[in-house]
C-alpha cells in the first residue's frame, strides 16, 4: 500500500465505527489508537468528570426551552463539518494534517458545530445543547489529546412568532427572566472589526443583534459562574476537611485554599470577552477566565450568521450559538492536572468521582496519586527531500509535526506524556534540515521497564522511517 503524506502505511479497505462500516480511500488517516476511542463516549459515562461537567452545564440551560442531544455519531460528512458552516475550500482546518478523514467525503467531526445545520432545520423554537466526542490531529502534551469533548449550545427566536414581530423586545424580555450574577466581567463589549465580524445589516437591525448578543453573554456568564462557584465550594470543603484532620479537635478557621482564581472564596472570579472569528457567527467572541495567573480561553460563540438560518429553511429565525471544551472545564473544576487521566480506567482515578453526578455538592478537587517515573528519549533525524531550493522548510517536502505526533501515538499510545522539539539544524552546505525531538515516556498506570520503553521508542523510530521517510542521525 502507498504511504500517504498523512503518515499511514497500510489503509484498511473498510473500518467499522460504532457498528457502522465505512469504505476508506487514499484520504484515510485515522490511527488505530484514535479509532479505538470512538466507542468510549466519556460524556455519557455515569460519574465520569466529563459527564459531571456536562450535567452542570445542562443545568444552566434547562428544558423544555433547551433540548439535549448527547448521542450523535462522530462520523460526519466533510460537508456537515465544514461546507455547511461556510468554511472556505482552502481553510487550514480542512487539512489532512489537522483532521481525521475516513475518506474524502467522510471524517471524524472536529467540532460539535458539525450538527448545527441539521439542528437549525429541526429547531422550531427555543434552543438545544449537544455534547459529543470530537477529534483533532494535534500535538501531545498535558492539555492536548486527539480526542476531547465539546458541548454546543444554540438558541433561536422567530420574528414571525414574537409579539408585534419585535424580535429585539422579545429577546430582551427573555434576558430579563434570566438570573443575575455578581461576577466581574472585564471588557463586556470589546470593540469588533466589521471586516471580520460584519453586522449582517441586510438581515437584521443593530438592536436585534445587540439583544441576541446580550442574551448570549449573560447565559454564558451564568454558566461560568455556576462552574466556578462549584469549584470554589469544592476547594473550600477540601480545605476545611484538611484543617479539621490536621488540627484535631481544635476548630479554627479553615485553611485558605491556594489562590489560583478558582479556589479562594474571597478572590472574585474574573472573566472577559474578546473578539474572535468563526465562519458561522458574526459578531463572534471568546470568553476567557483568569486562572492560575493567566487568561484561559474556555469557549467560542457568536450571533449565528443568517445564511445558516436561510439554508435551514427558517429565514425568519435568528439567534446565538456557542461551543465549549468539556475537558478544559473539568480540569478547572476538579483540578485534574493531565488530560490523559480522563481516559484512565484506573480505580484510583474513577473512584474519586463516584456518586458526584447525583449530588454535585460532593465535588472535591482530584487528589493525584503517585506518578510513575518519567523516561526521556531523544530521536534525531534528517527530513527527506534534501535540497536547499525547497524554501523556508530547508528543502523538506511535506513535513508536518502532527504526522510525527500520530506516529508516536500509534507506537506508544498513552505512555507518552509529552513530545517536544529540542533542536533543529540546517546543514549550511546541503541545506538539509535535521530535527531532534525529546519524548517523555511515562505511564499513568505503572512504572515502565527499560525494556518496555526501549521497545516503544524503537517502534517510534521505525514508524518515523517507514511512514515519514526520515533518515535517523
Ligand atoms: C470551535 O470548535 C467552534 N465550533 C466553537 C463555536 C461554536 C463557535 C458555535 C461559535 C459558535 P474552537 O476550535 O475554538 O471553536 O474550540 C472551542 C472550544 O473547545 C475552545 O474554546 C476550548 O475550550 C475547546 N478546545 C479547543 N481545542 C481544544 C483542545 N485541543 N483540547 C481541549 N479543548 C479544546
Ligand atoms: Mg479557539
Amino acid at each position: 500500500a502507498a504511504t500517504s503524506s498523512a503518515g499511514v502505511t497500510t489503509n484498511p479497505k473498510t473500518v467499522e465505527i460504532n457498528g457502522k462500516k465505512y469504505t476508506t480511500d487514499s484520504w484515510f488517516n485515522v490511527s488505530s489508537t484514535t479509532l479505538s476511542l470512538t466507542s468510549r463516549k466519556l460524556h455519557l459515562q455515569k460519574d465520569h468528570p466529563v459527564a459531571i461537567t456536562r450535567k452542570i452545564i445542562e443545568s444552566v440551560f434547562p428544558g423544555p426551552t433547551y433540548r439535549y442531544y448527547n448521542d450523535f455519531d462522530p462520523v460526519v460528512s466533510t460537508y456537515e463539518n465544514f461546507d455547511s458552516l461556510g468554511f472556505p475550500p482552502d481553510h487550514p482546518g480542512r487539512a489532512r494534517t489537522d483532521t481525521y478523514y475516513i475518506n474524502k467525503d467522510t471524517l471524524l467531526r472536529t467540532h460539535t458545530s458539525a450538527h448545527e445545520a441539521e439542528l437549525f432545520r429541526t429547531t422550531a423554537s427555543g434552543g438545544y445543547l449537544i455534547s459529543a466526542d470530537v477529534y483533532r490531529r494535534d500535538e501531545v502534551d498535558r492539555s492536548h489529546y486527539p480526542v476531547f469533548h465539546q458541548m454546543e449550545g444554540a438558541r433561536v427566536w422567530d420574528r414571525n412568532k414574537v409579539p408585534n414581530g419585535d424580535l429585539a423586545a422579545a429577546v430582551l424580555a427573555d434576558l430579563e427572566r434570566l438570573p443575575k450574577h455578581d461576577m466581574t466581567v472585564e471588557d463586556p463589549n470589546p470593540p469588533f472589526h466589521p471586516e471580520r465580524n460584519p453586522l449582517q445589516a441586510e438581515y437584521h437591525t443593530e438592536a436585534e443583534a445587540a439583544a441576541v448578543a446580550a442574551h448570549l453573554k449573560r447565559s454564558l456568564e451564568l454558566m461560568v459562574n455556576e462552574i466556578f462557584s462549584r469549584a470554589r465550594a469544592a476547594a473550600a470543603a477540601a480545605a476545611a476537611a484538611e484543617a479539621a484532620a490536621g488540627r484535631g479537635a481544635k476548630k479554627g478557621k479553615p485553611a485558605t485554599p491556594p489562590s489560583d482564581g478558582s479556589g479562594s472564596a474571597d478572590e472574585p472570579l474574573r472573566v472577559r470577552w474578546v473578539e474572535a472569528y468563526f465562519p458561522f457567527t458574526s459578531p463572534s467572541w471568546e470568553l476567557e477566565v483568569f486562572y492560575q495567573g493567566d487568561w484561559l480561553e474556555v469557549l467560542g460563540c457568536g450571533v449565528s450568521k443568517q445564511e445558516l438560518h436561510v439554508q435551514a429553511g427558517r429565514p425568519s429565525q435568528m439567534g446565538w450559538a456557542f461551543g465549549i471544551g468539556l475537558e478544559r472545564i473539568a480540569m478547572l473544576l476538579f483540578k485534574i492536572p493531565d488530560i490523559r487521566l480522563f481516559w484512565s480506567r484506573d480505580e484510583r482515578f474513577l473512584s474519586q468521582f463516584r456518586g458526584v453526578e447525583d449530588d454535585l455538592t460532593r465535588i472535591r478537587p482530584f487528589v493525584p496519586f503517585s506518578k510513575h517515573p518519567a523516561c526521556y528519549k531523544d530521536v534525531s533525524f534528517w527530513l527527506k527531500g534534501a535540497s536547499a531550493a525547497g524554501g523556508n522548510l530547508g528543502g523538506a517536502v511535506d513535513w508536518h509535526e502532527n504526522d510525527l505526533m500520530e506516529v508516536v501515538r500509534d507506537a506508544a499510545g498513552d505512555c507518552v506524556e509529552d513530545v517536544r522539539l529540542v533542536d533543529e539544524f540546517t546543514h549550511p552546505k546541503t541545506g538539509r534540515r535535521s530535527l531532534c525531538y525529546r519524548i517523555n515516556y511515562r505511564s499513568l498506570e505503572k512504572t515502565l521497564t527499560n525494556q518496555e520503553t526501549n521497545e516503544m521508542h524503537n517502534r517510534v523510530v521505525k514508524g518515523l522511517v517507514e511512514r515519514l521517510g526520515v533518515e535517523i542521525r
